[in-house]
């Protein structure tokens, strides 16, 4: 099955909003700093993106006054229309080729990198006991080109070197790009089937808000924004909220809390606002095809592997929700309220997100009951993605033995259920 290149709504996921399952959260939701304006009853084509007041400019974080405004300013040898004509070349191209465009955001530091690296390593690593391999996609754009040959090998790094770093235990550096580019990939499943993802890699700092800027956010890059226009089947938006972006010298890959750095925590919240705010004015038209899913990320240094909570190992939504609202009021509010059309309880998801155990570069290798619920976060994301773009589970077999692998699944249905996916499909 291909993703849905017609323009109309896409069939019915059984995923549903978490919020909606959830009957309260434990804690009352705090008012959002930023006030949403009538985000869910705009209508969707052509309807203004919510607005969004940012907050006044704190004076630790501000740039010296004669920082250049703006970050296109900054950067006078970019060509910004050739940028956008490379990115409406890849909207057509992904198109074309049946991709289903996962574009993932955050500021830096937040994992995205770990956590594409994380699934295609799970299906990698564990490809002998599964029903699927994946494999690097055929190159996107025409290699005679500079910008087709640069994303060509980049994904390619990213997928041979990076991932096989990865796998051994150590984490990615920081990713510094100098446009984005997607990472293609196909699944082959053993019964001939395949499906076709194209994941975003991007710099973190394209999204940091700017406090020197009149409008605080950055605005997307030309090529985003040429997708998001001109992509016309669905795609998969990840909005990635770091747990922590702070480890301290005495943390170890198993015990990685450092805390959360108040400043830093803050742009990450407005860094998801701002990529909000331009997916949602750029995406206007076709808003409605889309999932919005907001990803906590390095779950595991809020909820320690093994402690008697259980709250790395059977996460719980009523956690995400309150840490959401605690720590990303702003953007948590804005998602919250983002319009997405009828049907949004299945098209919005909030989940916690392990990549690994890791410190900076170190990752720690799991032992066996950390390594089954960092394969739960891994197959349940998955399968949340091929669920939506081609409308079947990934379900790759557990690597656990059999036994195991039973009493898990049961464990895992229960947990899938708080998460908002209903039983038995993942
Ligand atoms: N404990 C823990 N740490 C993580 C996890 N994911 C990422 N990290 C840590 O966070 C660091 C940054 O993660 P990246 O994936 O490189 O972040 P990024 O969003 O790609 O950052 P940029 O490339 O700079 O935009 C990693 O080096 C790890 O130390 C996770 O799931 N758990
Ligand atoms: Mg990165």
């Amino acid at each position: 099955m291909t993703p849905d290149f017609d323009d109309q709504p896409t069939p019915p996921s059984s995923v549903r909003a978490p919020w909606e399952k959830a009957p309260a959260a434990p804690t009352p939701a705090a008012p959002p700093v930023a006030p949403v304006h009538d985000a869910d009853f705009a209508e969707l084509d052509g309807d203004p993106a919510p607005t969004i007041t940012p907050p006044a400019p704190a004076p630790f974080a501000a740039p010296p006054a004669d920082a250049p405004l703006g970050a296109r300013a900054a950067e006078p040898d970019r060509n910004l229309d050739s940028e956008y004509e490379n990115g409406k070349l890849l909207a057509e191209q992904l198109q074309t080729l049946g991709y289903h465009p996962v574009v993932i955001v955050g500021t830096a530091g937040s994992g995205k990198t770990a956590l594409l690296l994380s699934l295609m390593g799970y299906l990698r690593g564990a490809s002998k006991a599964t029903n699927v391999q994946i494999m690097l996609g055929s190159p996107l754009l025409d290699q005679t080109t500079q910008y087709g040959q640069q994303i060509q090998e980049q994904a390619v790094g990213l997928f041979n070197q990076a991932l096989q770093a990865f796998l051994s235990g150590v984490a990615p550096p920081a990713t510094k790009a100098t446009q984005p580019f997607f990472v293609p990939v196909e699944l082959q499943f053993h019964d001939g089937k395949i499906q076709k993802y194209a994941f975003l890699e991007s710099d973190g700092e394209w999204y940091r808000p700017d406090y020197n800027s009149p409008n605080l956010y950055k605005d997307l890059r030309p090529e985003l924004e040429a997708l998001f226009r001109h992509f016309k089947g669905s795609i998969s938006m990840f909005y990635v909220a770091p747990a922590t972006q702070m480890s301290f010298a005495d943390a170890s890959a198993r015990s990685p809390r450092g805390g959360n750095n108040a400043t830093s925590m803050r742009d990450a919240s407005q860094g998801l606002v701002g990529a909000m705010q331009h997916y949602s004015t750029h995406r206007a038209a076709k808003r409605r095809l889309d999932q919005q899913v907001f990803l906590i990320t390095k779950w595991d240094s809020v909820m320690e592997p093994g402690a008697s909570t259980h709250g790395f190992e059977e996460p719980r939504l009523e956690d995400a929700v309150s840490f959401a609202r605690d720590n990303f009021s702003d953007a948590f509010a804005y998602f919250e309220s983002m319009n997405v059309g009828d049907k949004a309880s299945r098209k919005k998801i909030l989940m916690q997100y392990s990549s690994g155990l890791m410190s900076n570069r170190v990752i720690a290798s799991p032992d066996r009951s950390e390594l089954r619920a960092l394969h739960y976060y891994h197959r349940t994301l998955w399968n949340l993605l091929s669920r939506f773009g081609f409308g079947t589970a990934v379900d790759p077999e557990a690597v656990t033995p059999r036994s195991v692998g039973n009493s898990l699944r049961n464990i895992t249905d229960g947990l899938l259920g708080m998460l908002g996916i209903k039983p038995g499909k993942r």
